[in-house]
């Protein structure tokens, strides 16, 4: 019998959203591809993609729900999902008596699975009124600010039209990387004859594809942007009517680059030779289109959204961003035009509250602990590996301390998971139905139910639908989440009229039938952007990035933990076709902190600072600046635990500074001898 193929979306993460086509026999997936009707991934998957055979078979999956008595303690035995539903309402029913409120229970939720159908955990903890919600983006919002603040609005152009320009610029992205598809983009280009540029502190993959590569200070864009920008002015090779008519600001722009700073401050802040700081503006100066990449990498330190800023002013001023094969990169929010009724779901009022509390997830602990009237009592945490992707952990162990209840969705026991009460099986996307819009590219695709759930795990949606029934059960009128809705509801439900036409389709069933692309047209209008360029009041707090280091000599060495190939974030390390087991941790430096410490490759270290202490093997990379340690993420003994990163401005969302951490290195066993 021939294999029935199905149409799913790879639900990660990442750049790709790929849609995909899986192949099923005797309900059993067999294959997947990439499908050939997405002009983004044209066909193709990423080895994570073509891996799911083995990720939804996966022997450590969860297969039931589980308690955990004491948390902590490994002592997990099975319950039905009956019981877990019981005692989880139970808890939040007496917790609503004790405080007259739904304030006590919270959720974190955050990357798992970014499918639309996925913000049911929003919408099941909307349904009891107010309650106690996570907000921002621990990855993006420093950069979403610095957009909005150049452009009025979002920018990111479109990632296929990357192929048509002359010069790609990319400030802290490693495509080569986490963006795979990407490089079939950039490569069609090059054999155009474009040039690729790739500025970072780190000689990655990427770079290795550049045919001029920059090596940085991390933090230090906003320079390397102004002196492009410097000379650029001072040799006339700007747009004018853009730069003095267009954009506002250009004045004191202008007077800052001429008078506010030297070529050699320059060099010496960046860290970057003349040679390619006079190579760079040569091309920015004569090469038109050319598409300038601001990546994800440069907005995880303080500086990011002034370094963003700045690089945007830069493609302004040269004319790219109104050139059709130019333009600006990051990512877009076009997921946010939906009407998402699962995370706007609008809960029953209480008589006297009229919000949620919202906590910024990107300092997420601390703020929960420093919650009171009703404390947080009650955590739910879906999509989420805290344990092994947020920051502060320490405040993390205090805040459990203070938690009566965790409950943690997820398909494997994560290391957040073995911190939790209860855990709930997750089903794999190929056991749901979903609706998928990237954030990189613009297509909308469907993501089908394909094979049976796996043992007992079930979709977040289906867990909404059932523990708000249970909880209207045990005390009627707790939920008003529409438990009736079947998944094809929610789904038709996004797709209203403008999103159809927006998209070009009649119903959902021609998402049946292939991805759809955003209509061009509507993508974004160039002409129209207002552009403001770098004031120089923000380069002057720029400048005092430069002295934030005041631990610097306590902690002499920058970490940089950027992501890895075959893992997003926690997931995959478990994955035998990508992973080989289970793997030291390789922790890279320059061979000027190898000499400092006397240091060989192989040799096992201790990285450390005032939070925390990790081990791992040394490998000398000679390409390394100076005072740059280079790890991964995740593994059995995660290098967060020695992140804590706090934006000092309590008052404004950002992303987490995750590359402002600093740390101390010894050789292992040293400081016991
Ligand atoms: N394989 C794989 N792909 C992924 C992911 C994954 O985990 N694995 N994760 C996905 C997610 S959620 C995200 S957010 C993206 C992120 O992917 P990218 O956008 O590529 O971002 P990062 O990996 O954080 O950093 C990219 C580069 O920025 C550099 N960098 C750090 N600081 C600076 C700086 O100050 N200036 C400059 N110029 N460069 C700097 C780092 O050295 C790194 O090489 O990848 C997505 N894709
Ligand atoms: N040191 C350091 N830390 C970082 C970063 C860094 O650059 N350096 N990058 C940061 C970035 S960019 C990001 S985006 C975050 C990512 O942070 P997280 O989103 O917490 O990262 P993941 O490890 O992908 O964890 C997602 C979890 O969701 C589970 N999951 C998958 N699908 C589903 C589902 O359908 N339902 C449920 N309930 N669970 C599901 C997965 O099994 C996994 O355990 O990490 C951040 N942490
Ligand atoms: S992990 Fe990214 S590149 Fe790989 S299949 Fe999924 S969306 Fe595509
Ligand atoms: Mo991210």
């Amino acid at each position: 019998m021939d294999p029935q193929i199905f149409r799913n979306t790879c639900p990660r993460n990442c750049y790709g959203t790929c849609a995909m086509l899986s192949y099923i026999e005797n309900e059993r997936l067999v294959k997947v591809t990439g499908d050939p009707d997405n002009g983004y991934n044209q066909g193709r998957l990423c080895a994570k993609g073509y891996a799911y055979t083995q990720y939804v078979y996966h022997p450590d999956r969860l297969k039931y729900p589980m308690i955990q008595k004491p948390r902590g303690s490994g002592n997990w035995s099975r319950i039905s999902w009956e019981e877990a539903y019981a005692i989880i309402a139970n808890k939040m029913i007496e917790l609503n008596h004790r405080y007259g409120s739904n304030l006590a229970l919270g959720y974190n939720k955050f990357s798992g699975n970014l499918g639309i159908l996925h913000y049911a955990t929003e919408g099941m903890f909307n349904s009891f009124g107010p309650h106690t919600k996570t907000v921002g983006n621990p990855c993006a919002q420093t950069g979403r600010i610095a957009l909005k603040h150049s452009f009025g609005e979002n920018y990111s152009s479109v990632p296929e039209n990357m192929a048509n320009a002359k010069l790609i610029v990319i400030w802290g992205s490693n495509p080569a990387v986490t963006n795979v598809h990407q490089m079939k983009f950039i490569y069609e280009a090059r054999r155009k004859g474009a040039q690729l540029v790739v500025i970072d502190p780190i000689y990655t993959e990427t770079a290795k594809k550049a045919d001029l590569y920059i090596q940085i200070k991390p933090g230090m864009d906003m320079w390397l942007a102004l002196g492009i920008a410097k000379i650029l002015y001072e040799t006339g090779r700007y747009t004018k009517d853009i730069a003095e008519e267009q954009a506002s600001g250009w004045d004191a722009y202008k007077a800052f680059l001429v008078n506010g700073l030297t070529i050699t401050d320059i060099i010496k802040r960046t860290g970057t030779p003349l040679e390619a700081i006079i190579g760079l503006s040569e091309l920015y100066g004569s090469i038109k289109p050319a598409a300038t990449w601001v990546g994800l990498g440069l907005q995880r330190n303080r500086n990011g959204n002034n370094s963003i800023e700045a690089i945007n002013s830069l493609a302004a001023m040269t004319g790219n961003l109104s050139l059709p094969d130019g333009g600006l990169y990051f990512m877009h929010f076009d997921v946010e035009q939906f009407p998402l009724a699962l995370l706007n779901h609008s809960g029953p009022d209480h008589p006297t509250i009229p919000f949620s509390r919202e906590i910024d997830i990107s300092n997420f602990s601390e703020s929960a602990i420093s919650l009171q009237n009703p404390p947080l009592k009650l955590l739910w945490i879906a999509s989420r590996n805290i344990v092994s992707q947020d920051q502060d952990l320490k405040a993390w162990e205090e805040l459990s301390k203070q938690l009566e209840l965790i409950v943690t969705v997820d398909l494997f026991l994560t290391k957040t998971a073995v911190q939790s009460d209860i855990v709930l099986p997750a089903a794999t996307h190929f056991e749901e139905e979903d609706l998928h819009v990237g954030y990189w590219h613009y297509w909308l695709s469907i993501n089908q139910k394909a094979i049976p759930t796996f043992y007992e795990a079930k979709s977040d949606l289906k867990i909404a639908r059932e523990l708000t029934t249970k909880l209207n059960e045990l005390s009627p009128g707790f939920s008003n989440f529409p438990a009736e809705k079947e998944p094809i509801d929610w789904i038709k439900e996004e797709l209203t009229p403008e999103m159809m036409e927006l998209y070009n389709i009649e119903s959902y069933k021609d998402l049946l039938v292939r991805p759809h692309h955003k209509k061009k047209s509507k993508i974004f209008l160039e002409q129209d952007k207002k552009i403001r360029l770098l004031s120089p009041e923000k380069i002057v707090e720029g400048e005092s990035y430069n002295k934030s280091f005041a631990k610097e000599k306590e902690c002499p060495y920058q970490l940089l933990t950027p992501q890895s190939l075959l893992k997003i974030h926690s997931q995959y390390e478990i994955n035998p076709w990508l992973h080989g087991g289970e793997q030291e941790m390789i922790i890279e430096i320059s061979d000027d902190i190898a000499r400092n410490h006397d240091l060989q490759d192989r040799m096992k270290i201790e990285v450390f600072n005032e939070y925390g202490m990790i081990t791992g093997r040394v490998r000398i990379n000679k390409l390394l600046p100076q005072n740059i340690v280079l790890a991964p993420q995740a593994g059995h003994d995660p290098i967060n635990q020695l992140i804590y990163v706090k934006n000092e401005n309590i008052h404004s969302e950002s992303s987490v500074f995750f590359y402002d951490s600093r740390v101390k290195i010894r050789k292992w066993g040293e400081a016991h001898v």
